[in-house]
């Protein structure tokens, strides 16, 4: 297999393009991939200070390092969700990762910040932990950023992470998500951060490809909560479809973007928001969510510690 660019012996092949390439010429097609994702989509200029939300895996640490290649104002935020030895690993991680680069990275604890790691979070209002932790990141993303003045949020969502999603918002006929799947979330009323994907042209494999031919030391493990994902499962289908048709995730979701949401947005409705009564973050409720996803955690330790406490019939006394 040769390169495409300079005849060279091919590292990386991209099937769905048609091409392959030496390792500098792949790093500079995914390079031109990322910016290109950033201009046509009106993402963030060059001047513009942009938070991205890392967690230790490659895709978001594969973000960072080609936006800081490509000359952009990146910062980092780690959020630590209390999920024992992959939160540790993970963190160790960005923070090495951060320091080899001289990067600054924001790092900070859930279970700091409102008393309850994740799996707390989750099992004390009966959730799957993945809800929890989506519900908190979400809320905390927004926050930070906004507090530390950063006109933007990153993540790492790549090809895969898009057309899987859309495939389950498809297979639901999620309308409302469908109208607001995008790789771009602006910041359209007070109190939101613009959320954008750079990485969004890109496929998993190809950044994956990126971090080991940088040399990024990434977390290999998923998060054990990952396992049984029903979004594993539409990139398990996708990759099938991909393999006898290369091109498959591509077409379906820049495919969408063009042609699909347009008529899911012409029929959505806007939702209107307002600060959330206890935090200020913007909500469509009086308390937002993610306040009452905490306040109900709270309640059932309360019970539970209170119910340690009453003294029991035969006499023992009530703690564990
Ligand atoms: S970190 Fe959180 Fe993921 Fe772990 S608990 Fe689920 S959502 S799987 S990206
Ligand atoms: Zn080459
Ligand atoms: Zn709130």
């Amino acid at each position: 297999m040769r390169c495409i660019k300079c005849r060279g012996t091919a590292s990386v092949e991209v099937r769905r393009h048609n091409s392959a390439f030496c390792r500098d010429h792949f790093l500079e097609y995914f390079e031109n991939q990322v910016r290109r994702a950033i201009q046509e989509q009106e993402m963030f200029r060059p001047e513009d200070p942009v938070l991205v939300a890392v967690s230790g895996g490659k895709d978001s640490l594969a973000l960072w390092d080609v936006l800081l290649r490509l000359g952009y104002r990146a910062d980092g935020l780690y959020i630590s969700l209390g999920i024992d030895e992959y939160s540790r690993v993970s963190r160790d991680k960005s923070a090495a990762f951060a320091e080899a680069r001289n990067a600054t990275l924001h790092v900070v604890e859930v279970e700091e910040e409102y008393g309850f790691t994740v799996p707390l979070l989750a099992s004390h209002t009966r959730r799957v932990p993945c809800s929890a932790c989506g519900m908190t990141k979400r809320h905390m993303f927004n926050r930070i950023a906004r507090d530390r003045g950063y006109a933007v949020l990153a993540t790492g969502h790549n090809l895969d992470d898009e057309a899987a999603s859309l495939l389950g918002n498809l297979l639901r006929w999620q309308t409302d998500y469908l109208a607001r799947q995008h790789p771009v979330l602006p910041a359209e009323q007070d109190g939101f951060v613009k959320k954008v994907k750079p990485l969004y042209r890109l496929t998993e494999k190809e950044t994956a490809a990126y971090a080991i031919l940088t040399g990024i030391d990434y977390i290999v493990e998923e998060c054990p909560n990952a396992a049984g994902a029903r979004s594993l499962l539409y990139k398990e289908a996708l990759n099938l479809l991909e393999r006898e048709s290369p091109g498959t995730k591509h077409q379906l979701y820049l495919g969408f973007l063009e042609k699909g949401r347009p008529a899911f947005r012409q029929a959505g409705e806007r939702p209107e928001l307002h600060p959330c009564a206890q935090c200020g973050e913007p909500t469509t409720a009086e308390v937002c969510a993610f306040c009452r996803l905490v306040e109900q955690a709270r309640r059932t330790r309360e019970r539970r510690a209170a119910a340690a406490a009453l003294p029991r019939a035969d006499g023992r006394d009530g703690g564990p």
